[in-house]
């Protein structure tokens, strides 16, 4: 498990927001530097194994039957297909594959197929994680020992803005299946979505929550794809809250990366439609990781061609394996 205050108060936090930039990333800056290879991002590619048809509400999703996003639903992927997907990735120079389903659960019966894609990629030398909704305890055990390195499970706001996003599961339901996926040495991924309409009071709370437990090995800071037919995109399409501020989200970020010193931090979703400028700075603010491809699970991604023109004109190398417990700055 990675180290971490977790005794963050909510004005400490708030105290980073308010920070002028250039010292908040000055900071931000000095303590990645102290934990992690200053100039390595780490690679994650996603393939959505069971597209659309979710019967949860988030308000921000194209995958939600409450949603009318034009997005088929689909079953559950053979592994076969799902297997090669995953050696594409790796010649691609993925270090890790994540695999999502539209579930508000597995169902017991789709855990033999589900065990079969862990072993098959984690054979090929890859890192791999799953996101599937809740699990049980007894589901996480299975996947753990089927040797899944991580689980994807969003808090994705402050709790205290989580029934204005979703109304289908409450905040306290996500962290039971956190505790259920610690719990069953399975390494977390938890993170969330800014431009979600949400105020900077939600997002202290949001950074505050993931600070004050144990901090996720990786998080993801997703901005918002306002997805047409969905609750979110439609109530801000149009609205100068479509798209969240750049140097806000700059901000959150680098609020992560204090409070969070250990954690990777990924860039993940609404990559595609920033600049270049916004995701340098946001490397600067101590982001490590990113989604490659040129597909998230069914909105765009940024794509290999452009990501890669994107590290080499900021000296940015794959980094090949996490380096948990190696704490010195690498070069
Ligand atoms: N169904 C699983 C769950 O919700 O835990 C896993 C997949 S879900 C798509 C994973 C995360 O993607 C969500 O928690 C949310 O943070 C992010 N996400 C989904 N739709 C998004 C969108 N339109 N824009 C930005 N992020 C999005
Ligand atoms: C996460 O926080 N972001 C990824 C991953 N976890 C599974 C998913 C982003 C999804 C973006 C919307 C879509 O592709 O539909
Ligand atoms: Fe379902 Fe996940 Fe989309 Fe929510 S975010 S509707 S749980 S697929």
């Amino acid at each position: 498990m990675i180290q971490g205050r977790t005794d963050w108060t909510r004005d400490e936090i708030s105290a980073l927001f308010a920070l002028p930039f250039n010292d908040l990333l000055f900071e931000a800056q000095t303590v990645h530097r102290a934990n992690f290879p200053r100039n390595e991002v780490q690679l994650s590619t996603l393939l959505s194994i069971k597209t659309g048809g979710c019967p949860e509400d988030c308000g921000y999703c194209s995958q939600s039957t409450a949603a009318e996003s034009g997005v088929k639903a689909t079953k559950l992927m053979d592994v076969r297909a799902v297997l090669q997907s995953a050696a594409q990735a790796k010649d691609a120079g993925s270090g890790r594959f994540c695999m999502g389903a539209a579930w508000r659960n597995p169902k017991d019966r789709d855990m033999p197929a589900l065990v079969e894609m862990v072993k098959g990629v984690r054979a090929m030398g890859m890192e791999t994680c799953m996101t599937l909704g809740m699990l049980s305890e007894s589901q996480a055990n299975t996947l753990a020992e089927a040797g899944l390195d991580y689980y994807n499970h969003n808090i994705d706001t402050a709790p205290e803005n989580y029934a204005n996003i979703i109304s289908t599961r409450t905040f306290e339901d996500r962290i039971e299946t956190l505790e259920a996926v610690r719990a069953a040495g399975i390494n977390v991924c938890c993170g969330g979505i800014v431009g979600l309409g949400e105020t900077r009071e939600d997002r202290i709370g949001f950074i505050h929550a993931l600070a004050a437990m144990p901090h996720p090995e990786s998080v993801p800071i997703n901005a918002l794809v306002p997805v047409k037919g969905t609750v979110l995109g439609d109530m801000l399409a149009d609205t100068p809250l479509a798209k969240i501020d750049e140097i806000e989200f700059v901000r959150t970020v680098a609020v992560a990366r204090i409070a969070l010193p250990q954690s990777m931090v990924r860039l993940s979703a609404g990559r595609e439609s920033m600049s270049e400028a916004c995701q340098a700075l946001c490397f600067m603010a101590g982001a490590n990781s990113i989604f490659t491809g040129d597909k998230l699970l069914t909105a765009p991604n940024a794509g290999d061609d452009k990501d890669g023109a994107l590290l080499s004109k900021l000296g940015l190398k794959p980094m090949i394996a996490q380096p948990h417990g190696h704490l010195e700055a690498a070069e």
